[in-house]
């Protein structure tokens, strides 16, 4: 590995950057005094341990929400300890707890190509007040097939999922505005439309004419947080790659960095790297919603599903939308125009001022730093250079404040503290990179391992960062932690920025690819928290609120047998009647009304998961027993001295059989008594 390495640092100036990019993860040791790959960080200070020590029983000052990536999951974690606090599956099953499992669940990841149970979640962003996290809920994206989620802060749950029509690759996603006016969300990989929400079956051939991009804007309900998309812009046929919000003067602008302007359809590693300049996209979200209000907005089919979870039942419902509106920039001036960057830029970040743009162009060898005002000047002087489309394109010299020379090798993305620095990750010469935002000179630099994608301070896309912590999230572990075979969690570093040098606190492993995460005081959020549900508010159709009400009835081949837990038993316990090909549907109420007392349901055979019932909510299992025979169920979280006394039978008899429904518990005789036990 050293030796690999110390090759490569060579031969480094010969490499040009795209091979380096390419061989990014072998030169990721090649700045700085890293030489060895597994050298303990020579920067971690004596005092990075007590900086992380939350003493047990103490609470973090911090929640942070790190992004899963490939697992479609959120995880949170306790900063500075960086202890794991939670998961909260979104676009994924859960089999921990019944999620997308139970049948409450399920509509939730219903999609206009059926039920989708995986995505790729990359940006957690927090809802927003005033340009500050007000830590209400929570906004992500499904990257692979479209779709926007909202996790409600209060419960740490999913409630709500919506499809993005028109988009295909839903990376550049999802930005809320200052207030929550909108979340913003930009397809990555533009398609061909098929007008109808889809894509269109064209020929490849046909890339550079019919492909399209779209830019989703989507309401925010402003006391419930419910989304609905309100329009869409229609936007030339790059692919788009992040999206930043402006504010204070730049409040009413989003940006996005577009790649692939060459619009090539294949190979796009090469394709997409000819331009010198791709384009960084200015867009006046205000002026695009007054279009649309004011009636530019044209209609056409659509077909998307939006999935809600019921506040009081817990249960989702799915609505199809069968229309959507979009804007065409080319109709509506003054809305939309085009930065000149360079090379295939990644992240683009707006400063706490909202005066400076930073692109982060990963195959280039400066980090471009544009100017708000000078792009209002420019605007104002009508100081452009062609156009796209129809969409201005400025003078990169006219927007241009400075560009940070020679800041690292494959810079992706930006955070600032709040004190007039930035801080940027370097992929290939796997850093972090602190620089001025008053001269734009380098500062500081530190070597992180390995790799790192995106950056985060608490705060850092905020008016206000909260410039103590910051929290690098790391492509390739290696040697950082034990080997567990081929593959190793990734790994985040918690670094303390609170001085002029940076200081190395923490290592901890994440859950699958953390892209994107952020982080809010932990007093926003804790104080609002849901101990359990109330039974009285419990509205789903099929709870049992008190034991005597249970329930076992057949109609047809559905049996629904609407039961009850609590410390430390199931009511009923022992049901028979049931035959083979039955649909049974466990409706199980949990009674407790008491905090961190969930009780579990499982049976055997059962071909879906567990599922997990919160205190004072009902949820239903779904099992086709498929033999004859004594089923055990149980509960599965160890809830009291006597959980594994919670458990129960049920009796399968062949279809047809003349046993008869009944269930009881062992205290009462069966209603109405029981056949033999063994059935022949
Ligand atoms: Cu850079 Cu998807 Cu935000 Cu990953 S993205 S790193
Ligand atoms: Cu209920 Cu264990």
């Amino acid at each position: 590995m050293e030796n690999l390495i110390n090759q490569l640092k060579k031969s480094a100036p010969k490499v040009t950057l795209l091979m380096a990019l390419a061989a990014g993860a072998a030169l990721q040791a090649c700045s700085g005094d890293s030489g060895k790959a597994n050298a303990k960080d020579d920067a971690v200070s004596s005092d990075a341990a007590s900086a992380v020590y939350v003493a047990p029983g103490e609470h973090d000052e911090l929640y942070s929400f790190l992004s899963g990536g490939f697992n479609g999951q959120v995880s949170v974690y306790g900063i500075p300890s960086g202890r794991l606090l939670k998961i909260i599956p979104v676009f994924t099953q859960f089999a921990e707890n019944g999620y997308g499992y139970n049948e409450e669940s399920k509509a939730m990841l219903q999609t206009s190509h059926g039920f989708v149970p995986w995505d790729d979640l990359h940006h957690p962003k927090l809802s927003r007040a005033d340009g500050m996290a007000d830590g209400r809920w929570l906004f992500v994206n499904g990257n692979n097939t479209p779709r926007v989620a909202r996790v409600d802060l209060k419960t740490f749950e999913t409630v709500e999922i919506m499809e993005i029509p028109n988009s295909a690759g839903n990376h550049c996603s999802p930005y809320p505005t200052n207030n929550n006016e909108y979340v913003l969300a930009g397809t990555r990989f533009s398609v061909p439309l098929d007008m109808k929400g889809g894509t269109a079956d064209v020929s490849m051939a046909e890339y550079k004419d019919k492909f399209r991009g779209s830019i989703s804007f989507i309401k925010v309900d402003k006391e419930h947080g419910d989304m609905e998309l309100d329009f869409q812009i229609l936007v030339p046929g790059f692919d788009y790659d992040l999206a930043n919000g402006g504010k204070g003067p730049s409040n009413d602008w989003v940006f996005f960095t577009t790649y692939n302007t060459e619009k090539s359809g294949t190979l796009k590693e090469l394709g997409a790297s000819q331009n010198d300049r791709d384009y960084l996209a200015a867009i006046n979200w205000k002026l695009a919603a007054k279009y649309a209000a004011e009636g530019k907005a044209k209609e056409m089919p659509a077909n998307y599903y939006h999935n809600k979870m019921d506040h009081n039942s817990h249960i989702a419902k799915s609505t199809v939308k069968k229309t959507v509106r979009y804007l065409l920039p080319e109709d509506c001036p003054g809305m939309m125009y085009l930065i000149p960057a360079p090379k295939s830029p990644h992240g683009i970040d707006v400063d706490p001022t909202g005066e400076y743009m930073v692109v982060n162009g990963k195959l280039a060898s400066s980090l471009p730093v544009f100017s708000f005002s000078k792009m209002m000047k420019a605007i104002e002087n009508k100081d452009f250079d062609g156009e796209v489309n129809g969409i201005p394109v400025f003078k990169y010299e006219s927007i241009l404040q400075a560009e940070v020379k020679e800041p690292g090798l494959g810079p992706l993305h930006t955070e600032f503290d709040g004190k007039g620095n930035a801080y940027s990750t370097m992929f290939v010469s796997s850093e972090v990179v602190k620089w001025s935002l008053k001269d734009f000179q380098v500062k500081d630099r530190m070597p992180v391992y390995y790799s790192p994608g995106h950056l985060m301070i608490p705060g850092g896309d905020t008016r206000e960062p909260y410039g103590k912590y910051m929290v690098v999230m790391n492509k390739i572990t290696k040697d950082r932690f034990l080997p567990t075979g081929p593959e190793l969690m990734h790994s985040a570093q918690l670094i303390d920025i609170s001085g002029e040098k940076m200081k190395m606190l923490l290592d901890f492993p994440t859950v699958a690819e953390p892209h994107y995460a952020q982080a809010i005081r932990a007093d926003l959020v804790a104080p609002n928290s849901v101990k359990f549900f109330k039974l009285d508010e419990n509205t789903h159709p099929d709870a049992v609120k008190n034991e005597k009400d249970v329930s076992v009835t057949r109609k047809g081949r559905t049996v629904k047998i609407n039961m009850t837990s609590i410390r430390s038993h199931f009511t009923p316990d022992n049901i028979e009647g049931v035959q083979v090909g039955d649909t049974v549907l466990f409706h199980v109420t949990n009674l407790e009304q008491d905090w961190d007392v969930p009780h579990g349901f499982a049976i055997m055979g059962a071909n879906n998961a567990e599922t997990l019932i919160m205190p004072g909510a009902t949820q239903t299992l779904r099992w086709v027993p498929k033999q004859t025979g004594i089923f055990p169920f149980y509960c599965t979280d160890f809830c009291s001295a006597l959980h594994q006394e919670m458990q129960g039978y049920v009796r399968v008899s062949p279809r047809g059989s003349s046993v008869p429904i009944s269930f009881s518990t062992g205290a009462k005789k069966p209603v109405p008594p029981t056949t033999a036990a063994v059935s022949k």
